[in-house]
């Protein structure tokens, strides 16, 4: 794999969207090559994919279910977007990926471990992050940003779920990083977005050996 593959984890409005763009922006100054996507989403037929699952018209499917429309969706948005994007050699910045279904479906969803690694296993491969950002803030504030800027739009199939259903995926995001400390890095996000900006720059240019300069 030539190119640098960052994913940014996190609960619902935790800036994901927000830094993925900085970033993005950060490095295209430098002169690299980036893709920005998102999942579930990022290649067509994974957005197709993406309406079912928001819209919570595969709710009726269960966690299982639900889990494998991610995994499909995954599967063709390596194909089509992420894979192509490393092989020539660009950064590719992908708003949520793997770790996502782990927390949703496993962990704060019930779905076994095992079901969730066999999957993981199906549709990635070898193919892990570099580097995960996982950005890290209390439920309310995350929630209160999205609600926000929805404004009148009903919240989606997974910002619905109660309280303790984010605070066990925030708690969850949490411990795969202390699981994985040489791929994740835990960013503050309540910050406002130019601080957590800089905070994830200064870890990407470690991490990559780039230069720590900030605009
Ligand atoms: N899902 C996904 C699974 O269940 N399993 C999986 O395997 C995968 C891949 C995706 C849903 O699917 C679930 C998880 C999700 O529920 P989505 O709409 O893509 O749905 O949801 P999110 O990824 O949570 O995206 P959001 O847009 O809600 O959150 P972001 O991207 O974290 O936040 P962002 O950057 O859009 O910011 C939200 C608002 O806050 C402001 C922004 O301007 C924006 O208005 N903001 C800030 N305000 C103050 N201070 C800051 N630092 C701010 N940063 C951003």
């Amino acid at each position: 794999m030539a190119g640098r593959f960052i994913t940014f984890e996190g609960g619902e409005g935790a800036g994901k969207s927000t830094q993925v763009r900085l970033l993005a922006d950060r490095l295209r100054v430098l002169g690299f090559d980036v893709t920005t996507t998102r999942e579930p989403g990022g290649s067509p037929t994974a957005e197709a994919i993406r309406g079912l699952l928001l819209s919570g018209r595969a709710r009726p499917l269960g966690v299982l279910g639900e889990a494998y429309l991610f995994a499909a969706a995954r599967i063709d948005h390596i194909a089509e977007t992420i894979r192509p994007a490393l092989d020539r050699g660009a950064f590719v910045l992908c708003d949520r990926f793997t770790d996502s279904t782990r927390v949703y479906q496993g962990g704060a969803g019930g779905l076994d471990p095992a079901t969730v690694g066999d999957l993981e296993r199906a549709a990635i491969g070898a193919l892990m992050p570099t580097m995960t950002i996982i950005l890290d803030l209390p439920v309310h504030v995350g929630l209160a940003r999205a609600k926000a800027r929805a404004g009148t739009e009903p919240a989606d199939r997974f910002e619905a779920d109660a309280i303790a259903v984010h605070e066990a995926r925030r708690q969850g995001f949490l411990a795969i990083a202390r699981a994985e400390p040489e791929r994740c890095v835990v960013v503050d996000g309540t910050a406002d977005a130019q601080t957590v900006g800089q905070a994830i720059w200064a870890a990407v240019a470690d991490r990559f050996g780039l230069e720590k300069r900030t605009r």
